[in-house]
């Protein structure tokens, strides 16, 4: 029977190879994110609609409609984050730790706060976090990102606990490198430098996460995968990347 899965960051990267992953196996989708024009084509049968996880009105009104298009949630795919910079901690003014936090973390908690009640309530339910390497080896540079990501973690194992006896079940995919958008966000729109970070490696598609997703959201209801840590073979820590000279 199809599901209904819902992921948040549809427009890009992860979050759009899992929608058209899902899509393919015949599943009910809502989609959401900022730059909803985007959202449009991904999947004929999927409501499609802005959401700003860092709003808390834009979640509510996100939720209202996929309810209301594909009926209770199955699946909830929290993708939607970002890394802003390459700040170190004596240098961060504060915007950029915020924007990370609000959406990684608060943004996160925002929408699995609204979803979860009625999974427990239906003793069914699967709530997917995409976290990173970057949650369990920090680097610098990276301080607030990587403690956004690791928060993530002691949300996922509290989740699991507090839900334990329901049904519902936690998983969180932890990739290393994967060539998405995600460094054209992180440098601003400097494509060049984002560029430099895939130089001579051969990264993670999205598409290789997704099939990490769809793999975790297909397991029989008594199996819970709690963590799944992906990288590229090319990539053994955030510091130590194999990579070819041209
Ligand atoms: P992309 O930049 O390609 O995609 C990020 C997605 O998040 C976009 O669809 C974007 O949509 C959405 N998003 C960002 N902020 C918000 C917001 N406030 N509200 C709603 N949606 C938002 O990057 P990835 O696909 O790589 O990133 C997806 C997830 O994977 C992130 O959580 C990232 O931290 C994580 N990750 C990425 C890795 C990588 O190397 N690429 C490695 C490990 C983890 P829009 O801008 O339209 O709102
Ligand atoms: C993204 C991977 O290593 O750039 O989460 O932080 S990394």
């Amino acid at each position: 029977m199809s599901r209904h899965v819902v992921i948040t960051g549809a427009s890009s990267g992860i979050g759009r190879a899992s929608a058209q992953a899902f899509h393919r196996l015949g599943d009910r989708l809502s989609l959401g994110a900022r730059r909803h024009e985007r959202l449009a084509g991904i999947a004929d049968n999927a409501f499609c609609s802005a959401l700003d996880v860092t709003e808390p009105a834009s979640v509510t009104q996100f939720l209202e409609g996929a309810l209301a298009a594909h009926g209770p949630i199955d699946v909830l795919i929290n993708n939607a984050g970002l890394a802003r910079g390459t700040e170190k901690i004596a240098e961060g003014t504060g915007a950029a730790w915020r924007e990370m936090i609000e959406t990684n973390v608060l943004g996160l908690l925002e929408i699995t706060r609204r979803a979860l009640p009625a999974m427990i309530e239906r003793k069914q339910g699967h709530v997917i976090v995409i976290g990173s390497i970057a949650g369990h080896i920090a680097y610098p540079g990276g301080g607030v990102y990587c403690g956004s990501k690791r928060a993530l973690q002691s949300i996922c194992q509290a989740m699991r606990i507090e839900t334990l006896g329901t049904g519902v079940r936690v998983t969180s995919v932890d990739p290393g490198m994967v060539e998405t958008e995600f460094s054209v966000v992180r440098f601003s729109g400097d494509e060049d430098r984002a560029a430099k970070v895939y130089d001579g490696v051969r990264p993670l598609t999205a598409d290789d996460v997704a099939e990490c997703i769809v793999f975790a959201a297909t397991r029989p209801p008594h199996v819970n995968l709690d963590d799944i840590l992906i990288m590229p073979t090319d990539q053994a820590t955030p510091f130590h990347v194999h990579r070819e000279s041209s």
